[in-house]
């Protein structure tokens, strides 16, 4: 089957009780059990909820694994996963990632005694390097969010395998129908279904698509123990998001391609991070290894001033975090997703103050070059 169908028809079948074609919105925190011990499967919402299993079988299929979980944000989706890790163990992470990602190791995870070192991952010599006795996963995001950092899948997850160790994958800002890490060797997905999946800026949630069937148990343990669910409501609005994914990723991708080749020739932009450039360092790999370069840009301004005067000057483009939705959305790293970040680490990526991120939606291009054009000048 094809992306698209399976899109549309992964866990969208009929409703059983009334044949209704649209999953509907169990919005119920408990099940009727006919006799003691006695029910369909379904027992307490936090433990299973009808709307949430058809998500949960939609994206698993897109990103071509056996088992999914919804989760209430990408950021327990991210914890989940860091729950197959124990105190002692060592996790390689990838140097820019999302800035609560790195938050999550830095500030939370570190207090259980789980050890990380940030490693550029986009140097498999690098990620060979960085292995210990202990190391027990790669967490990479790929492209990165923002500098659009490009991490060869295959060649980590080879020589994560060969150390015993787990590799996991933040899909987000390509989202399965540019990118199916599994495809490359990745063990783990996680997403932040807030964005891409979603597509619609109007719900928080995240996923964790897996093969391995012990850690799928694991995860759904953690899930249910831990209790961070995605509601009935936004499976609902997922599994709408889901059924247009094609169609919307098709155009962010030309949209986004063409906003980097405008930004490329403005005299006022001083460099331009996107992976469909041949100037990027690893535009080659992205060919390789993505079924497109997606909709996110990042450029720089130079100074802190002339990123404000951009940001403050859109008309389009909404300043606000967050991606992913079909309106074009516009922010500043540094001082918003990024800003947990070091100072220092934070130079040395490139996340600088003149550093502007750009999301671009799905309206009329022309309209989209225009509102940069003016900002810009
Ligand atoms: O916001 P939440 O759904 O919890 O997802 C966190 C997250 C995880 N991974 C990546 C790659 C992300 O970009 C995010 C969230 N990012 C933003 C809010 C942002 O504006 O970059």
């Amino acid at each position: 089957m094809g992306f698209s169908t399976t899109a549309i028809h992964a866990g969208n079948e009929p409703d059983t009780a009334t044949g209704s074609v649209s999953v509907p919105i169990y919005q119920t925190s408990t099940y009727k059990q006919d006799a003691l011990g006695e029910h369909k499967g379904f027992e307490y919402a936090r433990t299973q909820n009808p709307t949430r299993s058809a998500l949960e079988q939609n994206i698993a299929a897109l990103e071509g694994a056996k088992f999914g979980y919804a989760f209430a944000s990408g950021m327990s989706a991210i914890d989940a996963c860091l729950k197959l890790v124990k105190a002692g163990d060592h996790v390689i992470l990838g140097d820019n990632t999302y800035g609560g990602t790195f938050r999550l190791f830095d500030k939370v995870l570190s207090n259980y005694g789980i050890e990380f070192d940030l490693v550029d991952t986009t140097e498999i010599t690098q990620v060979e390097e960085a292995f210990k006795p202990n190391t027990k996963m790669v967490f990479v995001e790929t492209p990165t969010n923002p500098v659009m950092s490009v991490t060869d899948l295959e060649g980590v997850s080879n020589i994560a395998h060969a150390h015993g160790a787990k590799v996991v994958c933040d899909n987000t800002f390509m989202s399965p129908y540019l990118q199916r890490p599994i495809e490359h060797g990745v063990d783990i997905v996680v997403h932040s279904t807030t964005k891409y999946l979603n597509g619609h800026s109007d719900s928080v949630g995240g996923f964790v698509a897996l093969n391995n069937e012990k850690n799928a148990e694991w995860i759904q343990f953690v899930q249910n123990s831990v209790g961070a669910i995605l509601s009935p409501f936004d499976s609902f609005l997922v599994l709408r998001g889901t059924k247009t994914l094609a169609v919307r990723m098709g155009k962010h991708n030309e949209n986004g391609q063409a906003v980097a080749n405008f930004l490329a020739e403005h005299p006022k932009v001083q460099k331009v991070y996107y992976p469909g450039l041949v100037s990027h360092p690893q535009h080659e790999l992205a060919k390789k290894q993505q079924d497109g370069f997606g909709g996110m840009v990042s450029f720089e301004t130079g100074s802190l001033n002339n990123a404000k005067k951009v940001l403050e000057n859109v008309k389009i483009a909404t300043l606000a975090e967050s991606l992913g939705g079909v309106e074009s959305l516009i922010s500043h790293p540094a001082s918003m997703t990024h800003a947990s970040v070091p100072f220092e680490k934070r130079q040395e990526l490139g996340i600088t103050d003149g550093l502007v991120r750009i999301s671009v939606g799905i309206e009329d291009i022309e309209d989209i070059i225009f509102d940069l054009d003016q900002a810009l000048n």
